[in-house]
């Protein structure tokens, strides 16, 4: 039986849900969240975006024929998001050159590894790493201000189709993998839903300890 995106999910519940639910995605949905803790990731996370933008690009280098259509796309998305998040740090006043937090370095180093992974295991970790939002995004319920925009991005039904499609290529590509190949890509999977969480808990705590000085 080989590996799929389904597989995957069927086998580590937990580590999927720790990936995407999290007090943070639940604050914003509640108003509870402190803007130092939201502004702390939208920073972050224009980081990661930067190297998983590279990791995309890999990626496509990677990919067979019959899929560099649909990457090609995500890349031209990734352009845009990439606009999108220095427009929404000026209008919050951020530095986007702040350093990057460990455990942004330890995600961006981990999507650099990947360069050297066979394709299957880069398409498996790409799905990973956007089904992640896609889902977390969306769990909590409809966000509330100013939020919307930002659940929108990653739960709007193109994003979700897009997903879909990455899934469907990784399985594809999993499926003539060897049994090496398809055990690394559960353990990039399990990576990502680790990397996940520790993102989400970053900004959750480290936005706290701002405000108590
Ligand atoms: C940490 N994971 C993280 N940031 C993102 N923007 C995505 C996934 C989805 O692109």
């Amino acid at each position: 039986m080989p590996v799929t995106c389904q597989t995957l999910l069927d086998a580590h519940p937990a580590a999927w849900t720790q990936a995407t639910t999290h007090p943070f995605l639940t604050g914003c949905h509640s108003g509870t969240l402190l803007p130092t803790q939201f502004n702390t990731w939208l920073v972050q996370d224009y980081l990661f975006v930067q190297d998983f933008t590279r990791m995309v690009g890999r990626v496509l280098g990677a990919a067979p024929d019959g899929h560099i259509d649909l990457l090609l796309a995500g890349l031209s998305a990734l352009k845009d998001e990439l606009l999108w998040f220095e427009d929404k740090a000026t209008e919050r006043s951020l530095d986007l050159s702040t350093p990057a937090q460990p455990t942004c370095q330890r995600y961006r180093e981990f999507i650099a590894s990947l360069a050297i992974a066979p394709y299957p295991v880069q398409a498996i970790a790409l799905w990973a790493i956007e089904y992640a939002y896609n889902q977390g995004w969306q769990l909590p319920g409809p966000m509330p201000e100013p939020y919307t925009e930002f659940a929108d991005r990653w739960g709007n039904p193109g994003f979700t189709e897009y997903v879909q499609r990455l899934a469907t290529q990784a399985n594809a590509a999993l499926a003539a993998a060897s049994s090496a190949t398809q055990a690394q890509a559960e353990a990039a999977f399990l990576r990502v839903a680790d990397l996940e969480a520790a993102f989400w808990q970053m900004a959750f705590t480290s936005g706290k300890e701002k405000i108590r000085g």
